[in-house]
């Protein structure tokens, strides 16, 4: 890393930069200032894919040609052992915060969950036939109880398939067991690669990375699903809403709460019981107009797209939001939450409380999560909240917020484009085949302080809007693509292609589709499921011109999160740097192995013009070999809001001419 940057150069967030300055006056640290003053691992780039501590003969780092480990290990076992693991932490991750909404879901059914219950039946009913449970003559809460007892039992399952296998197209599933990467139960995979990558056990690349595999699928199509799922049938599957995002919806008057983490389950009851009259009256008797409720990161997502809540903004927002001074209580769960967080606090009034039984900062405030007293809880961190506002010293609240509009689920894009009675992918199906839309992209995860927060994010999504490329959103690429405007209807007339345009102005809907959080990225699986399955694209994912990238990614999740799009078939970029950049070995598997076994690959690109071209090479590519028309921009548009847009400033006679007389505009 550089020496000191910008604000410009550590964030193209007109908040974060203002936020950043500040920071620098006052003389505290944040993540960009940490990234630009630790100075890197003195083996340099993809120095995790070389350097081995699986055992106390070690560390080896193998920084010579040739060279091997005290054990004999090579570069290749290590990048490929070191790669499984953090696959692995990341399953674990997301499939834990799946196993928690399964006990929630089953405390509700239960009747031991306050303030919990199930807001879609509709939808516990679709699960419930995933799982084949019976839903005859039961009530809400028995079939419930069924399907949470059903996804508990997937995690510690030794043998057999996960159930939602199933759900992919029939060809995945094939070549998922031709290649031997079928999950058997979710915990069981996550145990296997820990246990393989020992030292002394598996030491073969190829091999390696196949169990990878099938911990990232029990992850894909097992935990993060179960998530997915069970948060809809429990907090409501998600429709679109306007919201509002970026570091002004924090309020100036107000007792402001930030929910920042992941799990939707105490902060669903956050959201309760700060809108309580009692709570709000309580808020008043401390000088506050109200209370305010913010999010960060997916805990934001969650939120946000179910019930409304404004978004602080994405992972690296979350310092700059104890910036601003106008903090009460910044309320966090679990993952990506820095460990700064309690010492900046230190410099404002700001409490930072944790609530899951797992994770305890130094500094902090826990006040511990239990589902069967959630609302409880809920209220007395709200209290504590409304406590603190008199503790309140000088507020800077950057004046910048967003219009966003959240909440593409898979069923609300079927509902979309086909109505109740005929709801389908057909439309999204057909607009691809005549080349409206030229393929899609899922443009994915985090923020790293390492680069331009949001910098890369948002030039490649409107890049592929230019290119008529649809692009879907999850996690803290969603938010920073929200922050720059680029999640609203108007965004497909400022930036869309003509295709594109086209397409959404007759749907109504946005350019970009945001679906959620970064364990929603199951969404993305189901939506990419039914294309295969509408007539036109193919027969598998593996088919579709389509495209996944994670440019500024960070975190394991991520990792787990690329190897199982990539073993569902999608072809899948990251930026930033690659953790196995000294293994050609290692590269070449994720590449064109993977590529050759199952149809998707995970390649690392550190360029965003790179990453642009190669991901329209390989959807220009699957148009081909679908034997669709190749691409051609100039096709469309010739109709529309936008078009009638341009004619505004025209004459009467002109306008009317281009209009009515059959004269393009
Ligand atoms: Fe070194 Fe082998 Fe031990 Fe790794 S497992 S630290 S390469 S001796
Ligand atoms: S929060 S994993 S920084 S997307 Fe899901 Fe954002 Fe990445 Fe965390």
């Amino acid at each position: 890393m550089p020496k000191k940057r910008t604000a410009e150069e550590r964030s193209i967030d007109h908040a974060s930069q203002q936020l950043l300055i500040r920071a620098d006056q006052l003389g505290l640290d944040t993540a960009f200032a940490r990234a630009e003053n630790l100075a890197a691992c003195p083996i340099g780039a993809g120095q995790s894919g070389i350097c081995c501590k699986n055992c106390f003969m070690g560390p080896c780092r193998l920084t010579k040609d040739g060279q091997t480990g005290v054990c004999g290990a090579t570069v290749s076992t290590i990048a490929a052992r070191n790669l499984a693991r953090a696959i692995a932490a990341g399953s674990a991750a997301h499939s834990d915060h799946g196993r928690d909404v399964a006990f929630t879901l089953l405390a509700a059914a239960e009747g031991e969950a306050q303030g919990y219950q199930v807001r879609d039946p509709i939808k516990l009913r679709a699960v419930a036939a995933y799982y084949g449970v019976p839903v005859e003559g039961k009530t809400t809460a028995q079939l419930a109880k069924d399907v949470a007892q059903k996804a508990i039992a997937e995690f510690g399952q030794q043998r057999g398939e996960l159930a939602f296998i199933k759900r992919a197209p029939k060809k995945r599933q094939e070549a998922w067991r031709r290649y031997g990467v079928v999950p058997r139960g979710i915990d069981r995979e996550v145990v296997d690669i820990l246990h393989r990558t020992h030292m002394g056990d598996d030491q073969d690349a190829e091999h390696i990375l196949k169990g990878a595999l099938r911990c990232a699928l029990a992850d894909g199509w097992g935990g993060s699903m179960i998530a997915t799922e069970l948060s809809d049938v429990l907090f409501g599957t998600p429709s679109p809403k306007v919201g509002q995002v970026n570091l002004g919806v924090l309020k100036k008057d107000e007792v402001n709460i930030v929910l920042h983490g992941h799990e939707p389950t105490l902060s669903e009851m956050i959201v309760a019981a700060a809108s309580e009259p009692e709570l709000i009256e309580y808020a008043q008797s401390k000088g506050a107009a109200g209370i305010n409720l913010a999010g960060i990161c997916c805990t934001s997502n969650e939120i946000l797209l179910r019930q409304g809540v404004p978004s602080a903004g994405n992972f690296l927002n979350q310092e700059l939001a104890l910036v601003t001074g106008a903090v009460e209580a910044m309320v966090v769960d679990v993952q990506c939450i820095m460990q700064a967080l309690p010492n900046l606090a230190d410099h404002f009034h700001t409490k930072v409380i944790t609530t899951s039984p797992k994770v305890k900062i130094d500094g902090s405030l826990h006040i511990e999560f239990d589902e069967h007293h959630a609302l409880d809880i809920a209220r007395q961190i709200v209290r504590t909240a409304c406590d603190n506002y008199a503790n309140r010293g000088e507020v800077v609240i950057p004046d910048d917020t967003q219009d966003i509009i959240p909440g593409f689920s898979h069923e609300y894009i079927n509902y979309m484009l086909g109505g109740s009675y005929r709801a389908s992918f057909r439309p999204l199906n057909d607009a691809i085949v005549s080349g409206r839309i030229r393929g899609v992209v899922a443009d994915v995860g985090c923020n790293n302080p390492r680069v331009t927060q949001d910098k890369s994010h948002t030039w490649l999504v409107q890049e592929f809007l230019k290119n008529d490329v649809l692009v879907v959103q999850t996690g803290c690429g969603a938010l920073a693509s929200g922050k720059m405007g680029l999640v609203t209807g108007e965004a497909a007339l400022k930036y869309a292609g003509p295709g594109l345009r086209e397409v959404c102005e007759a749907t109504g809907m946005p350019p970009v589709l945001h679906m959620g959080s970064c364990v929603d990225n199951t969404r993305v699986l189901t939506v990419l499921t039914q294309m295969a399955q509408e007539t036109g694209l193919g027969e598998d994912i593996s088919d579709i011109p389509a495209v996944g990238l994670a440019p500024e990614w960070m975190s394991e999740k991520a990792l787990a999160i690329g190897a199982y799009a990539a073993a569902s078939g999608a072809a899948v970029i990251f930026g930033i740097e690659s953790p196995v950049a000294y293994s050609d070995e290692v590269t070449e598997i994720l590449d064109k192995v993977w590529e050759k076994e199952l149809g998707g690959k995970l390649i690392f690109v550190t360029n965003d013009d790179e990453m642009l071209a190669k991901s329209l090479e390989h959807i220009d590519k699957k148009r081909a070999a679908l034997g669709l028309a190749p691409y051609e921009a100039a096709r469309f548009g010739k109709s529309g809001d936008w078009r009638i847009q341009q004619l505004e400033n025209l004459p009467v006679e002109a306008r009317t001419e281009a209009l009515y007389g059959g004269v393009a505009a």
